[in-house]
């Protein structure tokens, strides 16, 4: 396996110079965020940087801060603790993180006051997911700012943020460079996992395959693998179960780039090497979707109509195999595919695997938008209008949530074109979802996850090597 390529100073200056030009005389705090400790303080969980600072910087640097200010990047750096190279190694020198970074000064974290002086009221900042990041941003902007509270964020915040998002909801090459070496991972795990999955495997033992690759590249996986017979249990997190004969494995992985830049694919694999037509009929309707969807993307298409789309394909094929009964156009406006298609077709992805996320809507809803009310497409991440260089990812899924199909609030409206009987002979179909990211291109899209087999006959040839 190659090593991973380091984003370029360049790249990284170019960054910094978007940001800086759009906020004019307005300082600006981006925190990379510390450690965190699993029990006592010295055990820590893996240091993953906040992803602001990671766009910006590159380098994911301990308790680190970026300082923007009047054309000037300045990186405020913790001095290391004096035992530090005993236990950690040496850290590099000041020089060694400016040369790297392309920023035009490091000095000490301490110091912020001093050099941001009467301007403090003005200094900007965003939200980190840490108490004591929380407090220093306090201290350095003589504001009260608490740690990510349903990321509001409000006055000279609100301003940095918006000006974050205009730049990072589109990638560039180095941002799209980093997302392709995920997905090469991601797409060699799946290939893994795909010839790992057989009756009598733990679902651990799918996992073990996926992230024994993410191990390998020296990446980590981006959340928390799903990888399960429950496949309706839309972001299952145990991997104690057994794997039996006329199972379907739900696999979600996906690698992150030192740097943090993300991948995300589900696949599903049939634990016995071979669909059963129930299954095959299902996982082709679900594929139908994943692809009606994708055809869609273009610049200046709503992603909203991307999700309709795909809510709509799953509903037609759905009223094709009898589980439905009436015309699409009427089941569809009173929510019928909700029922087995829960959750929005996708999401913004980047640095972080739901991309800028930690803003919520204000990043993933244009101004003006808001969260639907229904059932289902309430869950839908993004309603944008998509533009070249957004990398997004397209999965729709066929769930039976028994939770779901006994609630007379959501099933009510559509009771009477439910033929439960139909759906009965699809007992074997838990939950299928299918992923793809795709990236928009000035002409369409391109599926950065291709490589990884999509269609029912395809996986089942990979599952025999
Ligand atoms: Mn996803």
């Amino acid at each position: 396996m190659t090593a991973q390529t380091p984003t370029p100073t360049a790249a990284l200056v170019a960054r910094r110079h978007r940001l800086l030009a759009a906020l004019g005389d307005a300082p600006a705090l981006i925190v990379a965020g510390r450690p965190r400790s699993r029990n006592y303080p010295a055990n820590t969980t893996p240091f993953r940087a906040e992803s602001h600072f990671l766009y910006f910087v590159g380098r994911p640097i301990a308790g680190a801060a970026l300082l923007l200010d009047r054309g000037r990047s300045t990186l405020l750096v913790e001095p290391p603790e004096p035992d530090h190279a005993l236990w950690l190694g040496e850290t590099p020198s000041d020089e060694a993180i400016r040369e790297d970074t392309g920023v035009d000064e490091v000095i000490a974290l301490d110091r912020v006051v001093d050099v941001v002086g009467g301007r403090r009221g003005e200094l900007a900042t965003l939200p980190s997911n840490d108490e004591a990041v929380a407090a220093w941003q306090s201290e350095a902007t003589g504001r009260t700012i608490r740690a990510r509270t349903g990321a509001r964020v409000e006055g000279v915040d609100a301003r940095l943020a918006d000006a974050v998002i205009a730049i990072r909801l589109a990638h560039d090459e180095a941002g799209l460079a980093q997302i392709r070496a995920a997905v090469e991972v991601t797409t060699a795990a799946h290939l893994a996992c795909s010839r790992a999955v057989r009756p009598g495997i733990r679902e651990s033992e799918a996992r073990a395959a996926i992230e024994a690759v993410f191990l390998a590249a020296d990446m980590a996986p981006s959340f928390g693998t799903i990888a399960t017979v429950r496949g309706e249990v839309l972001h299952n997190e145990s991997h104690g179960g057994l794997v039996r004969e006329g199972d379907l494995v739900l696999c979600d992985a996906g690698a992150e780039t030192s740097e943090g830049w993300a991948s995300d694919v589900t696949r599903v694999y049939p634990a016995s090497g071979r669909f059963s037509a129930t299954q095959r009929a299902i996982y082709d309707v679900v594929h139908a979707a994943n692809r009606a969807a994708i055809a869609k993307i273009a610049p200046g298409v709503s992603y909203r109509d991307v999700h309709l789309e795909a809510g709509r394909t799953v509903l037609r094929g759905l009223v094709d195999l009898g589980i439905f009964r009436g015309d699409v156009d009427g089941l569809f406006e009173r929510g019928a595919h909700t029922l087995f298609f829960p959750h929005g077709v996708g999401h913004l992805m980047g640095l972080d695997v739901h991309d800028l996320e930690d803003l919520g809507d204000r990043a993933g809803y244009a101004p003006g938008r808001s969260r639907s009310q229904r059932f289902g497409d309430a869950y839908l991440r993004l309603d944008r209008d998509l533009v070249a260089g957004m990398v997004v990812t397209i999965e729709p899924g066929f769930y039976q949530v028994p939770a779901i199909l006994r609630d007379p609030a959501i099933v009510g409206p559509v009771e009477a074109d439910l033929d439960r009987a139909a759906l009965a002979r699809f007992a074997d179909v838990r939950g299928i979802r299918l992923e793809d990211d795709v990236l928009v291109t000035a002409s369409g899209s391109e599926i950065l996850t291709r490589a990884i087999p999509i269609e029912a006959s395809a996986v089942e040839a990979s599952m025999r090597g």
